[in-house]
């Protein structure tokens, strides 16, 4: 040892507080990320984990995004990736945070410079108040639209004011972590120099203590046990296994059991809200605003009312498209008892998962626009919106916020989550037919039936034809491809707010390819447009052509 130059021995040090500053980063990240997946799980606090990449899903354009999907495996692969990230990304900052700290309180200026509390210096102190002030404002501006997420359904106005606390919470129980942890595994002492006589002033430098870095190191890695629990247990809870369900198959009936109604959600793990907390906010351009519970909300009228959702991405012959019956209040009469003030334009309608989308005051001041609380003579099942969403007849699935919980009556043109990327700006479906019985199967772009038919034997094909809120009049079927057309049988007609289902008998004369086409009319007699259109950006047109192969 004693032959080690001093220099060398110092940089020895050096290298070895830095270690300390990546350490006490670490188990800071560590902490921090252990206090955002409580928060997350017991009180539905959004973290920023969570929340940037849901933000930047909002400012991307749909190519970006499809293209994302393409290159993370779908949606479901981009929000596993998103949220990757995020974990990465925080304890990539803990790192870099606790290294220039350490970097900090070792320099020359600290060395000189009064200790305050946990050991820090004041050029130290100010590094961590300034960098956790910039983080947390900066986070608030970031984060501005999605901070009133409250996934166990706070009330709007208090989930934002929730968010802000908490991201202070995090990022202060983070910095003084730091602090704390380097102080603890430190200790300044003052060496003796040669020289010493002539400067009077002794400085402190660090040393690491390996013992007590050891027992932080395990004390940290113990931590990663919980973060790991509620991860696991907030992953099986996620929405990977469902989002996405169709409704698709030859057992199509006229109205989908709850169960097998098919679903579509922007979250990782959807709300899970407590009706006794949740209110449902009426704001913005009213008389009065309101904060409605859920005995509120069942005092205005109650209406059940058959509709059909369907999703934006449905493609021609896919089955992002269920049929129920649900119970509710009209909207018009929640709104009108806020009172409308002249010059509303929109409504715009947020979710507890900071979802938004709207639509015209006209469109919310329709008698069929509603705010329900039942499906099919059951409560809203979580996915599905628990406890309230908003059943917006003639609108694609996106208008029809789940777990709504406010509501605000805009002057001028509000862009919702899916507008923002650029769908739209028409979001009423185009007339629309397809087929689901016999069951077909889609490969290189076109449709064909799954499996022969004999010739000189009847068949019977089933689909279903949907044309928003303007109801379905009649159905022609086609076995050439559209070159002549039957009329097809409706066996259930339902509403002007939902699909009709229809059948045609039809005996194959001879062997041969066949494809087999429907078209829709509406109930004011528009045919369905024979004109391919893809989802984006206003939803899929054309027909559902499928070719059936006759034995
Ligand atoms: N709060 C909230 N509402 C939402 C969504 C969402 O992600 N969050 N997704 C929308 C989309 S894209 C569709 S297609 C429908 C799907 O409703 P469902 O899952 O009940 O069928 O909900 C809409 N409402
Ligand atoms: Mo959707």
């Amino acid at each position: 040892m004693a032959s080690v130059p001093p220099l060398l021995r110092s940089l020895g040090q050096r290298m070895l507080t830095l270690l300390a500053g990546l350490l006490a980063g670490a188990i800071a990240a560590i902490l921090m990320t252990l206090a955002m997946a409580a928060s997350r799980y017991w009180l539905g606090i959004m973290p920023p984990v969570e929340a940037v990449p849901d933000r930047i899903a909002r400012m991307l354009d749909i190519d970006s995004f499809f293209s994302l999907f393409g290159k993370y495996g779908g949606y479901n692969g981009l929000k596993k990736f998103g949220i990757v990230s995020g974990l990465r990304g925080v304890f990539g900052v803990g790192l870099v945070v606790g290294l220039v700290y350490a970097l900090i309180i070792e320099s020359a200026s600290s060395r000189r410079s009064r200790r305050w509390f946990f050991g820090a210096s004041t050029p130290a102190l100010i590094f961590l108040a300034v960098a956790s002030l910039a983080a947390w404002i900066g986070l608030v501006i970031f984060l501005w639209p999605v901070l009133p997420a409250n996934y166990r359904g706070l009330p709007y106005s208090w989930a934002r004011l929730a968010t802000i606390a908490a991201l202070f919470v995090w990022i202060a129980l983070f910095s003084s972590t730091v602090m704390l942890i380097y102080r603890a595994i430190t200790l300044r002492i003052f060496p003796i120099t040669r020289g010493q006589t002539a400067d009077p002033v002794r400085r402190p430098v660090s040393r690491i203590l390996p013992r007590r870095a050891f027992v932080a190191a395990a004390g940290g890695a113990a931590l990663t046990i919980p973060i790991y629990r509620l991860l696991r247990t907030m992953y099986n809870d996620a929405t990977f296994p469902y989002d996405g369900t169709v409704y698709s198959g030859e057992d199509i009936e006229p109205i989908t059991p709850t169960d097998r109604f098919y679903t579509v959600t922007k979250n990782v793990v959807d709300p899970d809200v407590v009706r006794d907390i949740w209110r449902l906010e009426i704001g913005g351009h009213v008389d009065n605003t309101l904060s409605l519970s859920f005995d509120n909300l069942k005092q205005f009228e109650q209406v059940d009312q058959e509709t059909t959702l369907m999703c934006i991405s449905n493609r021609i012959g896919a089955g992002l498209f269920s049929n129920a019956n649900w119970k509710g209040v009209r909207l018009r009469d929640v709104l009108e008892s806020a009172g409308i003030r002249d010059g509303a334009h929109e409504a715009v309608l947020t979710g507890a998962d900071a979802y938004r989308d709207t639509f015209p005051i006209e469109k919310a001041l329709e008698e069929s626009t509603l705010l329900v609380y039942e499906i099919n003579g059951e409560p809203l099942p979580r996915v599905h919106g628990y406890p309230v969403r908003a059943i917006v007849p003639g609108m694609f699935g996106e208008k029809n916020v789940k777990w709504i919980t406010r509501i605000d009556v805009a002057t001028e043109d509000v862009q919702g989550f899916y507008e923002q990327q650029g769908w739209g700006p028409n979001f009423e479906p185009y007339t629309r037919s397809d087929i689901f019985d016999p069951r077909t199967v889609l490969q290189g772009g076109s449709f064909s039936f799954r499996q022969q038919f004999p010739a000189n034997q009847p068949v019977e094909i089933r689909g279903r034809a949907f044309a928003g809120d303007r109801g379905i009049s009649s159905v022609d079927i086609s076995t050439d491809g559209g070159e002549t057309w039957t009329r097809a049988e409706i066996y259930y007609a339902g509403t002007m707010l939902t699909w009709s289902l229809w059948r045609y008998r039809w005996t194959p004369p001879k062997p041969g390819e066949y494809v087999i086409t429907s078209r829709a009319f509406d109930a004011a007699g528009e045919p369905q447009t024979q004109e391919v259109g893809g989802i984006v950006p206003q939803g899929a047109s054309g027909y559902h052509k499928v070719t059936m192969t006759i034995v």
